[in-house]
């Protein structure tokens, strides 16, 4: 059962027997940690995994996977129309920092990747989710507790590409009546699965690092405070949102927050928890400069009111202990 305090999706908002969700992106930080929760509520076969790369072996051994790329719109849509797919989550995405350094990968990969799941979702008339990012705000918008509805002009490519989608799903439910449904997720933090090119990955990699060598070189400077959130609140939040009742939902895209802490605020959490002798070191990149665009902290008000978003861990010091608790489960 799901940690997020309703019993059964089903019964929560009457989603129908052999409902379908298929997962672009399926191998990434987020992938199987949704799909685990969605199954354990509707079932193994509830959840199709998609992915261009190679399957874990926990991947394979979940349930069902296929390989399938959202460049490819011909395949996905035969995948979609063959498992009679009822939902998409699209998680496929060049994220912030690698985004950076191959800009036409991620126009390509977000906006047209982006744009085939949504042609297939508008034609086939199922709810698509894709989550958004803190990354849509830029140097410009409010630093801290950023509004749903602020300015937003991004000077990443992600960011970019992220209003971009975030417009086109709103235009699609406007204009077609789509059931499109979007998060704004800030930096998440994961024991089991690693993320990959983003800007706030310091903050999963630190752990691995604090104990494998009981130290860590930082990207960002120790002052680049970013807003977290770990895990099980971003999962729990994602299918919350996916099965809410429509007529809850007042907007299509939420914030969602949780925490907010530097690199050396981290730092000393995992010195006091783990190690007094963990060694921090800073050579901050590129990343810092993208960093330095994003807000501390998100108003994640309208979640909570709409649909009961309501995080579990919201300090640095909670979020660190979780963290060796799984780690040392798994290493
Ligand atoms: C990134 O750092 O690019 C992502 C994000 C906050 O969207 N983790």
């Amino acid at each position: 059962l799901s940690s997020s305090g309703f019993d059964s999706v089903r019964q929560f908002s009457s989603i129908p027997e052999g409902y379908k969700v298929l997962i672009t992106g399926g191998c990434g930080q987020l992938g199987l940690a949704i799909a685990d929760n969605i199954r354990s509520q509707l079932g193994k076969n509830s959840v199709l995994l998609t992915d261009i790369k190679e399957p874990s072996e926990s991947i394979i051994s979940s349930g069902p996977f296929e390989y399938c790329d959202v460049l490819d719109q011909a395949k996905l849509k035969k995948i979609v129309s063959d498992y009679d797919i009822d939902c998409i989550i699209h998680l496929s995405i060049i994220l912030s920092a690698l985004g950076e350094k191959n800009p036409h990968l991620a126009l390509n990969v977000n906006i047209n990747g982006f744009q085939n799941v949504l042609d297939i979702s508008k034609e086939r008339n199922i709810r698509l989710m894709c989550p958004s990012t803190m990354g849509v705000f830029g140097p410009t918008s409010p630093k801290t507790l950023t509004p749903d509805l602020t300015i937003m002009r991004p000077n990443t490519i992600y960011g970019i590409t992220k209003v971009h989608m975030e417009l086109m799903g709103e235009y699609y439910a406007q204009k077609y009546n789509l059931d499109f449904r979007s998060l704004r997720y800030p930096g998440i933090i994961s024991a089991d699965s690693l993320p990959g090119g983003g800007t706030t990955d310091y903050a999963v990699d630190i752990f691995h690092s604090a104990i494998s060598q009981n130290s860590f070189s930082c990207f960002l400077k120790p002052n680049a405070r970013l807003a977290m959130m770990y895990l099980d609140d971003c999962i729990d939040a994602t299918v919350q949102l996916l099965f809410a009742p429509s007529e809850k939902l007042s907007q299509k895209v939420y914030n969602i927050n949780a925490m907010s802490f530097t690199p050396s605020e981290l730092a000393a959490e995992i010195k006091s928890q783990f190690s007094p002798d963990f060694k921090m070191s800073y050579n901050p990149d590129y990343r810092q400069e993208i960093a330095d665009t994003w807000p501390f902290s998100l108003d994640s008000r309208k979640a909570s009111e709409d649909w009961g978003f309501n995080p579990k861990i919201t300090s640095v010091k909670e979020l660190t202990t979780k963290m060796f608790n799984e780690l040392s489960n798994h290493h």
